[in-house]
């Protein structure tokens, strides 16, 4: 082959080579040494059926056993190696994905292996009952099936987030996600809540109805810098139970329109709970964050201790702040009291639950003296 082929031949290659918006990398193992790399993510083009112009295929049906195997399942019934869903880079919202498996020779068991971006989690479950099998899913991790031919199959439920927080007052630790009693009971209001003292924030967001699955109204804040003076912006949006942050539609990440193109910190709000401030600048391009996960480590919120321990390696903001003024103290405790055994959206229902009672005051005793470690 001579040079001016080999130039042509290398950029007709990097003119197929696809670049899909999220790709990310599924290993499915047996104990036998056999093994494939699965791919899933999101792209502006894709569908739930097969998308050639991604490298997706449809595969022939199963190999007879024992020949190692592992796929995706397509909601069509078609299987692929490649499983891409629609969604952009800046996509927030929810993929599931069903993988099936069977090992080769002399193999007993099949590991699944991940590597998922920051701001991006799943869950696996078996797809019985989904309680025989049901890990959380981020970062790197592996997880072994024992019985992979009693469970075949697994769903693979995908969170898309860029921004991921979670509030201590009304989280469970057993499910990793947080309650939606407020919504269920009708008590979430449809304009934001921010107006008043001490945020003073006059947004119009608002909704004729709230969209599925939210927690409460929360406030976001960008700065240029550390200080306060360097505020750029703010917008209110909706927390999801899931932890996302996401715009009135119950679904997009946040945009804010007027924002140019840097980094910038970002500070969370929510009007009983301390602040949190992103330790370090995210970049920001058409008014969309690059993905950060609060969630993942104390160190991703700025300052000393900035957030609680809320168990199996999560974080999330402190709980108890009822007047807003960063500090959890006996004025909280005493507001606390004064609207005990009230119904409704209020300021000292830390657990978010619907009524002020005494396990919110238990809540505001716990955190007793912690203040916020935004400047
Ligand atoms: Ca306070
Ligand atoms: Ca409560």
């Amino acid at each position: 082959m001579n040079i001016t082929k080999l130039i042509l031949s290398v950029f007709l290659l990097q003119k197929t080579v696809i670049s899909q918006a999220v790709d990310l990398p599924l290993t499915i193992s047996d104990n036998a040494g056999h093994s494939k790399e699965l791919k899933y993510g999101t792209d502006p083009s894709a569908t739930d059926g097969i998308d050639n112009s991604l490298g997706e295929a449809t595969l022939p049906p199963l190999p007879p056993p024992p020949s190692f195997d592992a796929r995706f399942n397509l909601p069509n019934t078609e299987s692929t190696w490649k499983d891409y869903r629609a969604g952009g880079v800046n996509y927030c919202g929810v993929k599931i994905h069903e993988i099936q498996y069977q090992v080769g020779s002399v193999g007993t068991t099949i590991t699944i292996s991940w590597n998922m971006s920051e701001g991006i989690t799943g869950r696996l479950q078996d797809i019985i009952t989904g309680t025989f099998i049901d890990i959380q899913m981020s970062g790197i991790g592996s997880y072994t099936v024992n019985n992979p031919s009693a469970f075949n199959k697994l769903r693979m439920t995908v969170w898309y987030s860029n921004i991921k927080v979670f509030l201590e007052g009304c989280y469970s630790t057993a499910a990793g996600k947080m309650n939606i009693y407020l919504e269920n009971l009708g008590y979430i209001p449809l304009h934001q809540p921010y107006i008043i003292s001490p945020w003073n924030y006059n947004g119009s967001e608002s909704v004729t109805s709230l969209p599925a699955g939210i927690v409460d109204w929360i406030l976001l804040e960008i700065r240029s810098g550390i200080a306060a003076s360097t505020m750029v912006t703010r917008k209110a949006a909706f927390l999801s139970s899931e932890g996302m942050i996401v715009d009135l539609d119950g679904s997009s990440s946040v945009q804010f329109n007027s924002l140019g193109n840097g980094n910038y910190y970002i500070i969370i709000r929510h009007r009983n709970h301390l602040p949190v401030m992103s330790s370090s600048t995210i970049y920001f391009s058409q008014g969309r964050a690059q993905p950060y996960n609060f969630t993942i480590s104390q160190n991703k919120a700025y300052g000393n201790n900035p957030m609680t321990n809320l168990g199996n390696g999560k974080f999330g903001m402190i709980c108890g702040d009822t007047n807003g003024d960063g500090i959890i103290d006996a004025s909280d405790r005493s507001y606390s009291w004064n609207d005990r055994l009230k119904l409704g959206y209020k300021n000292c229902d830390i657990t978010l639950d619907g009524i002020v009672d005494a396990s919110d005051r238990s809540e505001i005793w716990n955190n007793r003296l912690l203040q916020t470690r935004v400047p």
